[in-house]
């Protein structure tokens, strides 16, 4: 392939040979895709040179930043002398174990073992799988369903997608499959009303009361959620939310699943999310920043009161994917936890990078079209309202988030737009300088935005 080719050749190639995930294949014929070429910290250049700041790592995963030549070397000399095996039927290869091992250490109490797989889908897959199985082995296979949350995203296969609560995604094909329940979240901004945060989250948490009691306490299996959900527009939970989930999870012995695909490794402050929000999960799929994305990988920490009954009366595990523990994504994953230890990414973002970002976020909170600005270590939202007294969103139809993304495209920022929620959520290496100029980029873009919808 011809990598001097013009962007518009590129473009013609791409929209009549690509299916792209989460794109309408008409509007790319149309428009072409942003061509990116190469990448370096936190910046990305496209096919016609521009320079652009990327304020999401990647899909919220290249949490060491772009450019790391430690694992490509790594990646090279795993490639030499051991590009594959797999872990089946009593094998396994040293990265796998290394990278196992690691992980046990730096998770919370109790989390000794993992189960590995090629991404994020593949974990909830997983979890779906051996909740199923935890139950059946006890002689309780009736106890089937787990309970999620709107807008929850927890991936894009059958299972994942299911567990998902977002309707456009189900509306694709007729999903969820049976035996899922989906309960509110707890997004106060949106749908708190009058109550005080505090009020709100014991509140959300309780509709899993009601739907264990709804349902049947013996027929449900497991809770699963993203401690801060990601895709779903960071909806950080009031503090008194958690608590309570874990209060009901514990009353009704259902097991609890919390999804660190997108909080995992340092994005908020600590190395995961359950410790931010004093989780105490009994399984962990995980993905994304567990290589920073430079390979596929993601896997399911299980804890020791998991594993207990699956080494006591499971059997055969009945399940895998031919690249479970990839040598080479095993090998990159480890040197990747290593650059986060030793440039104390995650103790950064705690008392440097996450509290600068949150200060200097807050100067939003007087713009005329933001209605609220969340920050959780180097994860950032902006809520857009069309009267910001009132609390009012504006209509639908509007469509005010994708404006503004077209502002961000066309000065060269990447944010995302779930909705009117503009969210950030950079690579951890991002400086206090780089914090600034991301959020004179964001000044720019809100101002052109409100500019454009007329809000004083
Ligand atoms: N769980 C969570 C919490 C996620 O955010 C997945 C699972 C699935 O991971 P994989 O590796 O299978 O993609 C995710 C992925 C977006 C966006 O639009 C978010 C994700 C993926 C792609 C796009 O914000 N999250």
């Amino acid at each position: 392939m011809n990598l001097e080719a013009s962007t518009s050749e590129l473009q013609h190639l791409d929209s009549h040979h690509h299916l792209h995930p989460f794109t309408d294949p008409k509007a790319i014929l149309k428009d072409g895709a942003r061509v990116i070429t190469r990448a370096d910290g936190i910046y990305l250049w496209d096919s016609n040179g521009e320079k652009i700041l990327d304020a999401m790592a990647g899909l919220w995963c290249v949490n060491v930043g772009y450019g790391r030549e430690n694992l490509a070397k790594v990646a090279y000399e795993q490639l030499q002398v051991l590009p594959y095996y797999n872990s089946f039927f009593k094998t396994t290869t040293p990265p796998a174990i290394a990278l196992a091992k690691k992980l046990a250490e730096i998770t919370p109490e109790g989390f000794n073992h993992v189960f590995f797989t090629n991404s994020g889908s593949e974990a909830n897959d997983t979890v779906m799988r051996t909740v199923r199985r935890y139950w059946r082995v006890q002689d309780k296979p009736e106890k089937r369903v787990i309970i999620s949350r709107k807008e929850a995203y927890h991936g894009s296969t059958v299972a994942a997608a299911s567990l998902g609560g977002q309707s456009f995604a189900h509306e694709m094909d007729g999903l969820p499959i049976p035996d899922i329940a989906h309960i509110d979240h707890p997004y106060w901004y949106g749908k708190g009303g009058d109550l005080s945060l505090d009020e709100f989250g014991l509140k959300t948490a309780q509709c899993l009361e009601t739907k264990i009691k709804e349902i049947g306490p013996d027929k449900v299996a497991a809770f699963i959620g993203e401690p801060i959900q990601g895709a779903g527009g960071v909806v950080v939970p009031p503090d008194t939310y958690w608590p309570e989930i874990q209060r009901i999870c514990k009353k009704y012995g259902i097991l609890l699943i919390a999804d660190e695909v997108i909080c995992g490794f340092g994005r908020t402050g600590k190395w995961f999310g359950s410790e931010t929000f004093g989780i105490k999960p009994d399984m962990m799929p995980i993905a994304k920043g567990l290589s920073s994305g430079y390979l596929p990988i993601g896997g399911v920490m299980m804890h020791d009161r998991v594993m207990d009954v699956l080494i006591e009366k499971g059997g055969d595990f009945a399940h895998g994917f031919t690249y479970s523990g990839h040598p080479v994504s095993c090998a990159v994953a480890l040197e990747n936890i290593k650059i986060i230890e030793d440039e104390k990414l995650v103790e950064k973002v705690a008392n440097e990078t996450g509290p600068y970002l949150k200060k200097r976020w807050q100067e939003f909170e007087s713009h005329p079209i933001v209605g609220e600005v969340r920050n959780v270590g180097l994860l950032g939202a902006i809520e857009l309202v069309e009267n910001k007294e009132k609390r009012q969103f504006f209509p639908s139809d509007k469509k005010v988030g994708d404006a503004c993304k077209t502002f961000c495209f066309e000065n060269n920022l990447v944010m995302r737009a779930l909705k009117d929620t503009m969210v950030v959520s950079p690579p951890l290496t991002m400086t206090v300088e780089q914090i600034d100029e991301m959020t004179d980029l964001v000044k720019l873009c809100l101002d052109l935005t409100a500019e454009k919808f007329g809000i004083k």
